[in-house]
């Protein structure tokens, strides 16, 4: 069992979890070693936030995203039908250490994942994999604990380097800015967040990288109302159970699940 019980409540009340271990060191190096080998194809400019959709043409992908262990987890708190909507990179290199004055740190400013993406109801769950150890100092996720209940009103980031989309932000308080939480992951664990949930990371300050992969899903009664905020309409991949809804035209599993 991937998620014990009381984890299981803990995503209930806090919104995510984390420190979820999927893979031991020898298997996290490889696939540490096939992101290389995209990083070394696509360049370092792309594999901040250009990478998206891959498990379409990355096997190491695709098999992160239908692991066993990885549905698991992601069954217990979503359900037993589990469509697989969306994958996306997350690389935060060194910044500059001669930084010019008009060098922005790239960050990840606040925000609901599931906001600009269209869905109603408006729900996901995001399994964020680490491909790189991820800690304080080379800027891993940080959330507001508990304020996934509602989504809330999305402004613009005043501040350069936000690596989201479309520069959002939403405003939080200083209270909730103090209740927030790191989590610190090793290569090869993974953890869970609610897509309404508050959440972001700080620039990173390291000389290591920190490179994350989001696997996005969605049980089959979400459905896609609206384009997301760059103007894409999903497709979406049945990856465990049972689709008796029908709203994602079915698409071919693009490599076989091993
Ligand atoms: O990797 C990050 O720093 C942010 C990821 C994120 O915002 C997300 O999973 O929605």
């Amino acid at each position: 069992m991937v998620l014990e019980g009381n984890l299981v409540q803990e995503f209930e009340t806090q919104g995510f979890v984390s420190g979820i271990k999927i893979f031991d060191r020898g298997e996290a190096d490889g696939v540490r070693a096939a992101f290389n080998a995209l990083e070394a194809k696509e360049g370092r400019e792309k594999c901040q936030i250009g990478l998206m959709d891959r498990h379409y043409d990355q096997q190491f992908v695709w098999d992160l995203g239908t692991h066993p262990k990885v549905l698991d987890a992601v069954a217990a708190v979503m359900g037993p039908d589990v469509l697989l909507l969306a994958t996306h990179f997350f690389c935060k290199y060194p910044e500059p250490r001669d930084a010019r004055q008009d060098h922005a740190e790239r960050f990840v400013a606040w925000h609901q994942d599931v906001t600009y993406w269209g869905l109603e109801p408006a729900f996901a769950v995001t399994a964020w994999y680490a491909v790189d150890d991820s800690d304080v100092e080379n800027g891993c996720m940080r959330a507001i604990p508990g304020t996934h209940q509602g989504i809330r009103e999305h402004g613009k980031s005043d501040r350069k380097g936000n690596l989201l989309s479309i520069n959002q932000e939403v405003p939080v308080t200083p209270a909730e800015e103090a209740s927030a939480m790191d989590m610190p992951l090793k290569a090869g664990e993974m953890s869970l967040h609610h897509g309404a949930l508050i959440h972001g990371s700080n620039p990173n300050r390291s000389d290591r990288r920190r490179c994350g992969l989001t696997l996005r899903y969605i049980p089959p009664s979400v459905k896609q109302v609206k384009l997301n905020s760059v103007g894409r309409k999903y497709s979406a991949i049945l990856v465990r159970g049972e689709d008796r809804y029908g709203h994602f035209e079915a698409r071919q599993a693009p490599f076989p699940v091993r």
